[in-house]
C-alpha cells in the first residue's frame, strides 16, 4: 500500500508533545501577565498585551476557551452589543447586523473564534484545565502570580488527590474569572479586600459603570469583565458583550504600565 503519511509512530507523537509542552512551561513560569479566565474580557485583554509584546499567559479551568461568549443569552447563539462595540467585531472579521440604531447582532460561534485565532496569532499562550488556586502574595502583600492545579484534582475525593498545586510568577495578574472573580475572592478570604456581589440586571448603566471600575483592585491585581461587577457591586448587563471588550482593553493598558514600572 503506497502511504499519504510521514513515518512517524507512538515514541515521537509522545516526544513531541512533552517536549514542546515542557519547553513552554519553563518558558512561562516567569511572565510579564498572567490573566485568569480565558472569556471574552481575559481574551480581549491578552490579544491587547500579547500584539505590543508581553509575555501574556491565559490560565482557563475549563479545556474550552470562550466563557460565557459561545452563547447569547438563554441557550440561543446570537450574540448582542452596543456601538461602539461592533468596531471591535469589524477589526477581528466578524460580521454582524445593526438591528436597531447603536444595537448590532453577531453570531457567538464566529465572534469567539475569531477572539481565539486573534490570541494565538498575537501571542498569547494557554494553560487549559487549570485551576487558579490561589494567589502568590509577596513583596509587602503584592500579587506576584498565582498558585495553580489541574482543574480534575478538585473533583477527585481528597485521599487519593493530594496533589499539592504549583506557583506562576507574573509582573501582573489579572482577574478574568467572571461572576466567579476568583482571585479577588482568595484576597477577600484573607481579609484584604471585600466584594459586594454582582447587582440586578441594568444594561443602560452596568456597561459604563464595569469599565469605569477596571482597575487595580489589589496591588498587582487588575480585575476586569464580569469579575469587577462581582467586586464592586456594579448591575450586570445581561447577554451583550461591549462591556467585556472595552473593559480588557482598559485593563490590558493598566497592565502595560504596571509591567513597564516593575521592578
Ligand atoms: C481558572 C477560571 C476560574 C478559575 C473562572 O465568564 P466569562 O465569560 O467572563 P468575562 O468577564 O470575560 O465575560 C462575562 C460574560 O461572559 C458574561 O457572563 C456576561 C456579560 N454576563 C452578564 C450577566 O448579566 O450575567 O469567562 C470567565 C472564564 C471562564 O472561561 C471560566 O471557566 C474561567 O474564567 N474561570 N479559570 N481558574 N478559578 N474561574
Amino acid at each position: 500500500m503506497e502511504k499519504i503519511f510521514a513515518e512517524v509512530g507512538e515514541k515521537e507523537v509522545t516526544e513531541a508533545i512533552v517536549s514542546e509542552f515542557s519547553k513552554q512551561f519553563l518558558e512561562y513560569i516567569e511572565s510579564d501577565c498572567i490573566i485568569v479566565g480565558g472569556g471574552p474580557s481575559g481574551l480581549i485583554a491578552g490579544i491587547e498585551l500579547a500584539k505590543d509584546g508581553f509575555k501574556t499567559l491565559v490560565i482557563e479551568k475549563n479545556n474550552y476557551l470562550g466563557g460565557g461568549f459561545w452563547i447569547g443569552g438563554y441557550l440561543m447563539n446570537k450574540t448582542t452589543l452596543r456601538a461602539p462595540g461592533q468596531e471591535i467585531l469589524l477589526e477581528l472579521g466578524v460580521p454582524c447586523e445593526e438591528v436597531k440604531p447603536g444595537l448590532f447582532v453577531a453570531d457567538a460561534p464566529h465572534c469567539i473564534s475569531k477572539l481565539i485565532a486573534r490570541a494565538c496569532d498575537c501571542g498569547v499562550k494557554f494553560l487549559q484545565l487549570t485551576m487558579l488556586d490561589d494567589l502568590v502574595l509577596k513583596e509587602e502583600n503584592r500579587v506576584s502570580g498565582v498558585v495553580v492545579n489541574w482543574t480534575p484534582v478538585s473533583s477527585m475525593p481528597k485521599a487519593i488527590a493530594c496533589v499539592d498545586p504549583i506557583a506562576l510568577t507574573a509582573k501582573v495578574t489579572i482577574d478574568a474569572t467572571g461572576h466567579d472573580a476568583s482571585c479577588v475572592k482568595k484576597l477577600e478570604e484573607r481579609g484584604l479586600i471585600k466584594t459586594k456581589g454582582c447587582g440586578a440586571m441594568w444594561i443602560s448603566a452596568s456597561e459604563d459603570l464595569v469599565v469605569e471600575h477596571t482597575k487595580e483592585a489589589y496591588p498587582g491585581l487588575i480585575v476586569i469583565g464580569m469579575a469587577t461587577a462581582t467586586t464592586y457591586g456594579l448591575p450586570r448587563m445581561g447577554p451583550t458583550f461591549s462591556a467585556m471588550f472595552f473593559s480588557g482593553k482598559k485593563g490590558a493598558e493598566i497592565a502595560k504600565e504596571i509591567t513597564r514600572s516593575y521592578h
